[in-house]
């Protein structure tokens, strides 16, 4: 007997486009009638041939997770699809829900999370669709999802009841076959594949070695557990806020200086016994990485990864190119010029960088907001980075701010900084951009504040694969030493806007290396406030987070 279809009639909601990465309301939002249901419907709308075929399905724990899952479950029967096969407890990371996809050669998956922004009743829910490469979505599919939100009518699902998906095995919805899987055991099996499992064990199990992963409540926890006090044999007690909460305990799950300021206080005191740490986010596609005392910046992490492929397994035999987001700095593109490999330049978000893995463009690609990967899966990764140090680490017995100082030494050093206003009103955050647009012509080859800005543009992208066009992908003040200033609005906040201003210089004298960054960095700073007027504009004197 077939299940039969039931179409329930609807009506578009008013911004429903996806962002940055994916979907990211309120959870209030999205707990309105029909708001889930009209968004998946438009998802599924967009896509064709997925009659019979598989969807992974899982998100990072956050609230309102197991609901929306049920739902999805019964519109994904709806929708034809054969098979689903959804992390145990409704558990899947970022990286592990891509990883899965591939290895089952799953036609798409549904990954529900807002990342780095808090949980809970009054946090943030968000969902995003990914291909069947494992990625996400590109714009012309997120931009088809969009227009079909903007005219939907109907969304059909099924009469079905709600499975456990707490325990595993195989299920029914309908006409579809349900799996629920380990979480964990793909991606592990993946990370163990590229990485040297025994060395890092090997480091772990030292007694002059202590680390510590701070899995901040959310979904890294168990994967955190599984490989590094599982599979790896570090001490008990190495993952700590090891298990995900639907509130993340409260906190704001984005592993930066701000936010996991325990984390760092505790690489700084020498009392600690630590000598490395990490933290990774609410998906667990972002990292952290932690020195005695010193903060690794993200793109030096890119950049030194880049550098030590030789010695880790999965990239010993070379890369084929590296990528980075545009206001990810340049310190990546001097390893590339060293190793005589093609460095990318794509706009903000990991959907830019699938193509490029795609075509083995790319090996390895990152972004300044903490967020690297590689060719393993079509997402960032936050333990593979993780993992990738610890290899380094193990293999030259050199402590992680010596490995960046050494680095420096070697390549120079970029100084960057990210500066963050949080919930600005939206119309300060338009004008504040609109205006810099406005002068952009102006702005270039002038001289400001005694410096010499050598060109200004709004940065576009022409992806080299398939030739799609971005636009408008951040305002960009390049001066005449290498030094630059990046504006954009963030695409995955949810409440008014967020100006992100970053701030980069290259240092190459190494007796230079060592000035705080920030001092490093005022007359940058300085720049970007006479040139786009923040405080005027949005009455903000200095920045809520610096990263
Ligand atoms: C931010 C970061 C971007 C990242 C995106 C998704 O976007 O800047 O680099 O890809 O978050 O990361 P935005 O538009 O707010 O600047 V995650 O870990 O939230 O999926
Ligand atoms: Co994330």
């Amino acid at each position: 007997m077939t299940t039969k279809v039931i179409s329930v009639s609807s009506a578009p909601f008013s911004g429903q486009k996806p962002g940055t990465s994916g979907l990211r309301k309120k959870v209030t939002v999205f707990q309105q009638e029909r708001y889930l249901e009209n968004f998946v419907q438009a998802i599924f709308d967009t896509l064709s041939g997925q009659q019979g075929k598989t969807l992974v399905v899982g998100g990072d724990g956050r609230y309102y997770n197991d609901v929306a899952i049920q739902t999805i479950l019964r519109m994904a029967a709806a929708a034809g699809f054969g098979r689903a096969l959804v992390g145990c407890d409704g558990i899947l990371s970022t990286p592990a829900a891509s990883a899965v996809i591939r290895k089952w050669q799953a036609f798409g998956g549904l990954i529900l999370s807002a990342s780095h922004n808090p949980g809970g009743p009054d946090g943030d829910f968000g969902i995003k669709y990914n291909l069947g490469n494992g990625g996400p979505a590109n714009e012309a599919f997120t931009d088809a999802v969009y227009q079909r939100t903007q005219e939907i009518s109907a969304y059909r699902t099924i009469e079905a009841a709600d499975i456990d998906l707490g325990r595993l095995g195989e299920f029914q919805v309908g006409e579809m076959v349900v799996s629920i899987i380990d979480p964990v055991a793909d991606y592990a099996e993946l990370l163990e594949s590229l990485f040297d499992f025994e060395r890092i064990a090997a480091l772990l199990a030292r007694a002059d070695f202590r680390m510590r992963f701070d899995a901040m409540h959310a979904v890294t926890g168990p994967y955190a557990k599984a490989i590094l006090e599982g599979r790896l044999g570090a001490p008990a007690g190495t993952v700590v806020n090891g298990t995900p909460l639907p509130d993340f305990g409260g906190g704001h799950p984005d592993p930066n200086p701000v936010y996991a300021a325990e984390l760092v206080a505790a690489l700084a005191d020498s009392r600690s016994g630590l000598s490395f740490g990490a933290a990774s986010d609410g998906d667990g596609d972002r990292n952290m990485v932690v020195g005695r005392g010193f903060v690794v910046s993200p793109s030096d992490s890119l950049a030194v990864i880049a550098a030590n492929h030789a010695l880790v397994p999965g990239y010993a035999a070379g890369l084929a190119g590296v990528a980075r987001s545009m206001p990810t700095s340049c310190a990546v593109d001097r390893v590339a010029k060293a190793l005589g490999i093609p460095c990318y330049e794509t706009p903000t978000g990991w959907k830019y960088f699938g193509s490029l893995l795609d075509a083995g463009k790319a090996t390895i690609c990152g972004e300044e907001s903490a967020g690297t990967g590689s060719s393993h899966v079509r997402e960032k990764d936050g333990l593979w980075a993780v993992l990738y140090w610890l290899n380094i680490l193990a293999v030259r017995d050199t402590p992680a701010d010596v490995i960046v100082r050494e680095h420096w030494q070697r390549f120079g050093r970029n100084v960057y900084s990210r500066h963050d206003y949080e919930g600005i009103e939206t119309a300060a955050a338009d004008r504040l951009i609109d205006g810099l647009r406005a002068r952009l012509p102006q702005l270039a080859g002038s001289l400001c504040n005694g410096l010499r800005i050598e060109a200004a543009d709004d940065f576009a992208y022409i992806d080299p694969v398939d030739g799609s066009r971005s636009e408008r992908q951040g305002i960009r003040i390049m001066l005449d030493d290498g030094s630059r200033v990046v504006f954009r609005l963030s695409g995955t906040g949810t409440e008014g806007a967020t100006l992100r201003v970053y701030l980069e210089r290259f240092v190459a004298d190494p007796s230079r290396h060592e000035v705080p960054t920030q001092e490093a960095l005022a007359p940058l700073v300085q720049l970007a406030e006479t040139v786009a007027q923040i405080a005027g504009i949005t009455g903000r004197k200095k920045p809520d987070v610096i990263s």
